[in-house]
C-alpha cells in the first residue's frame, strides 16, 4: 500500500488529489490538502477516479471489426490495419476524405495536449473538426479579435475581487470553464464573506444562483441585449473609465455608437429583465472597487455567442477591470513565454467547408457540419473518420443524423477506452490507458487559473504490458497520417534526438517549461508533487497582445458587421418554449454514467418545467413528455420546478445510452435521452461555427405512452 499524488483530469479545475494505492489499483481518493490551490477540495467525480480507473468496461486492448461484431486484435495488428485502409483511401481520394474529430478530454491529457497539433498537421486535411464549436469557441474568437490571440482568455481574479457578474454559468456545478478555479463554490462564498457579491444571470435557478446576492432570471438566448444595454448605459451615465488601461485601447468610440440603439428600455421586455434593473446592475459594477465579467456556455454556445462574448470583455474593459488585480486577468501559465505585446492578429476564413461553405475558424471547421461532409457525393467527400476523445455520436446537434453518416464511413478509428455510442462506428478502436497509467500537466487548464501555478504528476502507476500511453498510440497514428507506416520512430516523430532517463512528454514539456516565463524544469516539478504556487496574477497588457496595432482593439469589423444581425433579433417575434442545457455535479458530458456511484440515486436526465408551463400543458412530475422540435423527438421524464423560468425548459446533454452494440453496462441502465435529437444543426453563431445548443425552440406535450 503507497501513496501517489495526481491532479485529477475529470474536469478544468485541476484538484490535487492523493491516491492510495495496493496492488496497482486505486483504494482510495481523497482531496490533497498539501495542494496548496485546490486546498484538499474534492467533488464527487473525483471522489470516484478509482471506480473510473478499475471499470470492467474500460477497454483493456485494442478491438477490430471483424463482420458484424469487435474482436480483440494486438497493437501490431490494430496499427496495421489503421496504416492499410488509411493510406488507401488518402491514396484513393485525397487528404480531405479523411476527417478528425477531437473530443473534449483530448484538453485534459498532456499527450493530447502535447501530441493534437501534429497529429492535425499529418493529417492535412480541411475537415479537422473539435469539441469547440459545440462549446467555447466564441471566446476563442472574440479572444482572437480583441487581444490578438485565440487563447489569451482573461479570468476573473476571483480571491481579490469585490464584485462578479457571472452569466451563463453555473460553477457550482461545472466547477468553473475557461476559469480553473479548485473550490468555486468555497472561493465565492469567500467573497461574500468578505464583504463582496455576486450576481448570476441564468434562466434556471442553479446552484450558483442560489447562493448569489442576486439572481436574474433571463431569457435563454439574450445575454447579448442585456450586455449591449450595460454598455449603452455606461455610456450614457459617464460611468466609462478605463483606468491605466486607457493608452492601451483602441475602438471605444465605435463601441459607443453601436451600443446607441439598445437602451436598456429597448431590450428589457426581450431579456425579461427590467430597464431599472439592468441600469441598477450596470451603476453596481460601475461602482465596485475592483470587479470582473465572466461568461460561460450559456453565453457561447447561443445564437449570438461571439458577440456576447465579446462584450463580456468589452464591460471589463470600459470599467477599467480587465488586466488589474481584483478584475478579469491573464494568467502566465509556466510553459508559455512572455509575449512582445504585438502580433499577426486574428482572421478566420481561410477556407471554407465544401457543402455549407462555413468559414474556418482557428484551423477547423465547425461540427455542425460533419454529417453534411459525409452525406454528401463529390470530389473531397468524407470517406474515413478518426476520432480522439469523442463521442460527437451524442454531444453534436442533430446526432441522429451524425449517427446515421458514421455508419455510412469506408473507415472510422477511435481512440477512445470504451465502446460507446460513436465508438461502436469505429472499425478499429485503440484504448488509452486509465488514468491512474498516465503522468499529468495540464497544458491546457493551467492557462486558466486564479493563480499562477504548475504542477506536474508522474504516471501513480507503470502501464501494464499489453497497454499503450496515448502519448504512443497519437504519434503512431501521426506517422500513419504522414505516410511513414505504422512503426516509424517515436522519438523522430515527436521532434526529440539523444537518449534521456525522461519519458519523451516529460522532455518535450521540460523544453516548453524551460523556455517558459519562470524558467522551470520537470525536475524543479516532480520535486513538488503538491504543485509550485508562483504567485497571484499579475498585469500583463501590453506583453500579451498580439494584434498588428499592440492596442486591445476593442471594435473589430467583423463584431461590427454581425451586429446587424442581433438588431433584427431584437425586433422579431417571439413566442413558444425553448430549451437548454445544464450541468451536474455527478455527470461529466457522456461519459462518467458507467461509473454506479454517479448514476445511482434521483435520475439526472429529466426535463425541467416551470410549475405554470406544466399546469398549462398538462405534465404531471415524474410523467413522461414528448419534445419535438425542427430535427427530432424524444421523451424525458418531467421534473416540474420553480427553478425554471417559465417559457423555458432543460434538459441536460450526454445522455441517451440506449444505442444498441455499446459496451457499457451501467450506462445502459440508466441511458436517459439525448437532447441532441433536438438541437439543430443548421443554427450556427456565423462568426465562430459553434452550434446553437441554449434556446432551441421547442414543443412540450405529454407523452401519449403514459
Ligand atoms: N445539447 C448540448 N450538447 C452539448 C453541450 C451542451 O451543453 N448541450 N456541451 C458541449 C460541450 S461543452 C462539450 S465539451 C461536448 C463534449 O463532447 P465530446 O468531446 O464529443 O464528448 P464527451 O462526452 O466529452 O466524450 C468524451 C469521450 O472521450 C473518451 N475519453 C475519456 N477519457 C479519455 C482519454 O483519456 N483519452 C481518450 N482518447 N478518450 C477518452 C470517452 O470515453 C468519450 O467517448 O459536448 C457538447 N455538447
Ligand atoms: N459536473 C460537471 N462539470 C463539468 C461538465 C459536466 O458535464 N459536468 N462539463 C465540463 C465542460 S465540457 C464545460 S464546457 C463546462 C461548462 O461550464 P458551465 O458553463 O458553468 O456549465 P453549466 O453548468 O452547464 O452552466 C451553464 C448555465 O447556463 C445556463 N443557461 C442556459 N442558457 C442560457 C442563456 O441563454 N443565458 C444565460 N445567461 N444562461 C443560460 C444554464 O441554465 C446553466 O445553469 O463544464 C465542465 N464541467
Ligand atoms: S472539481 Fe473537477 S478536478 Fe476537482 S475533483 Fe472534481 S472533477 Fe476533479
Ligand atoms: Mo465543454
Amino acid at each position: 500500500m503507497r501513496t501517489a499524488f495526481t491532479t485529477c483530469p475529470l474536469c478544468e479545475a485541476t484538484c490535487g488529489l492523493e491516491l492510495t494505492i495496493e496492488d496497482d489499483r486505486i483504494t482510495a481518493v481523497r482531496g490533497d490538502r498539501q495542494d496548496g490551490f485546490s486546498g484538499g477540495f474534492l467533488c464527487p467525480k473525483g471522489a470516484s477516479l478509482g471506480a473510473l480507473d478499475a471499470d470492467p468496461d474500460r477497454l483493456s486492448g485494442p478491438l477490430a471489426r471483424r463482420g458484424g461484431s469487435f474482436e480483440p486484435v494486438s497493437w501490431g495488428e490494430a496499427f496495421a490495419l489503421v496504416d492499410e485502409r488509411l493510406s488507401a483511401i488518402i491514396g484513393e481520394h485525397g487528404r480531405d476524405a479523411v476527417a478528425m474529430y477531437l473530443g473534449n478530454p483530448t484538453v485534459h491529457s498532456l499527450a493530447g495536449g502535447l501530441y493534437a497539433g501534429g497529429l492535425r498537421k499529418a493529417l492535412g486535411s480541411r475537415n479537422f473538426f473539435t469539441a469547440a464549436t459545440v462549446d467555447q469557441m466564441p471566446k476563442h474568437v472574440s479572444s482572437g479579435l480583441l487581444f490578438g490571440g485565440i487563447y489569451s482568455i482573461p479570468v476573473p481574479d476571483i480571491d481579490r475581487t469585490d464584485f462578479l457578474l457571472l452569466l451563463g454559468a453555473d460553477p457550482f456545478s461545472s466547477n468553473g470553464s475557461l476559469w480553473t478555479v479548485p473550490d468555486a463554490p468555497g472561493r465565492l462564498k469567500a467573497l461574500r464573506r468578505r464583504g463582496g457579491a455576486f450576481v448570476v444571470v441564468d434562466p434556471r435557478r442553479s446552484r450558483t444562483a442560489a447562493a448569489a446576492d442576486r439572481h436574474l432570471p433571463i431569457v435563454p438566448g439574450t445575454d447579448v441585449f442585456l450586455l449591449l444595454a450595460m454598455v449603452n448605459e455606461l455610456f450614457a451615465a459617464s460611468l466609462v473609465d478605463l483606468k491605466a488601461l486607457a493608452p492601451h485601447v483602441t475602438g471605444v468610440e465605435g463601441v459607443r455608437e453601436l451600443s446607441l440603439p439598445f437602451t436598456p428600455e429597448a431590450v428589457a421586455s426581450r431579456c425579461g429583465i427590467g430597464a431599472e434593473e439592468i441600469r441598477a446592475l450596470t451603476h453596481r459594477l460601475a461602482s465596485a472597487s475592483r470587479a470582473a465579467v465572466y461568461g460561460r456556455i450559456g453565453t457561447t454556445a447561443v445564437e449570438f455567442g461571439t458577440v456576447a462574448s465579446w462584450l463580456v470583455d468589452v464591460l471589463n474593459v470600459l470599467t477599467g477591470n480587465l488586466d488589474r488585480p481584483g478584475g478579469a486577468m491573464f494568467p502566465m501559465p509556466a510553459h508559455m513565454k512572455r509575449g512582445t505585446g504585438t502580433g499577426k492578429g486574428f482572421t478566420t476564413g481561410r477556407w471554407r467547408s465544401r457543402v455549407r461553405g462555413l468559414p474556418e475558424v482557428a484551423g477547423e471547421l465547425p461540427v455542425v457540419t460533419l454529417a453534411d461532409e459525409i452525406e454528401t457525393p463529390g470530389a473531397g467527400q468524407v470517406r474515413a473518420l478518426v476520432t480522439v476523445a469523442g463521442n460527437p455520436a451524442l454531444s453534436v446537434p442533430n446526432s441522429a443524423r451524425l449517427d446515421a453518416a458514421l455508419s455510412t464511413l469506408d473507415f472510422m478509428v477511435s481512440v477512445d477506452p470504451y465502446l460507446n455510442e460513436t465508438t461502436r462506428h469505429a472499425d478499429v478502436i485503440l484504448p488509452p490507458p486509465p488514468p491512474s497509467r498516465r503522468a499529468h500537466y495540464d497544458l491546457a487548464f493551467l492557462s486558466f487559473t486564479v493563480r499562477n501555478v504548475a504542477k506536474y504528476s508522474p504516471a501513480p502507476v507503470p502501464l501494464g504490458p499489453d497497454e499503450r500511453d496515448e502519448g504512443e498510440i497519437l504519434l503512431r497514428l501521426t506517422g500513419i497520417l504522414a505516410g511513414l507506416g505504422a512503426d516509424a520512430d517515436l522519438d523522430a516523430l515527436a521532434g526529440l534526438s539523444g537518449g534521456s532517463p525522461h519519458t519523451r512528454e516529460e522532455r518535450l514539456l521540460d523544453a516548453r517549461l524551460r523556455a517558459g516565463a519562470y524558467g522551470l524544469s520537470v525536475d524543479d516539478l516532480v520535486a513538488r508533487p503538491h504543485g509550485v504556487d508562483l504567485g497571484p496574477l499579475t498585469s500583463r497588457v501590453p506583453e500579451v497582445l498580439r494584434t498588428p496595432s499592440g492596442r486591445i482593439e476593442l471594435c473589430p469589423e467583423p463584431i461590427v458587421a454581425d451586429v446587424p444581425r442581433v438588431s433584427a433579433a431584437l425586433r422579431a417575434p417571439v413566442d413558444g418554449l425553448v430549451l437548454v442545457g445544464r450541468r451536474h455535479l455527478r455527470s461529466n458530458n457522456s461519459w462518467l454514467h458507467n461509473v454506479p456511484a454517479l448514476v445511482k440515486g434521483k435520475q439526472l436526465c429529466t426535463l425541467v418545467v416551470n410549475p405554470d408551463d406544466a399546469a398549462r400543458l398538462g405534465l404531471e412530475d415524474g410523467g413522461l413528455a414528448r419534445v419535438t422540435s425542427r430535427v427530432g423527438e424524444v421523451e424525458a421524464t418531467v421534473e416540474v420546478s420553480a427553478d425554471l423560468a417559465a417559457g423555458v425548459v432543460s434538459l441536460p446533454h450526454g445522455w441517451g445510452h440506449d444505442r444498441p452494440g455499446t459496451r457499457l453496462a451501467t450506462a445502459r441502465a440508466h441511458p436517459g435521452v439525448n437532447v441532441n435529437l433536438l438541437t439543430d444543426d443548421l443554427a450556427v453563431d456565423p462568426l465562430s461555427g459553434t452550434a446553437v445548443l441554449n434556446g432551441v425552440h421547442v414543443r412540450v406535450t405529454p407523452s401519449a405512452a403514459q
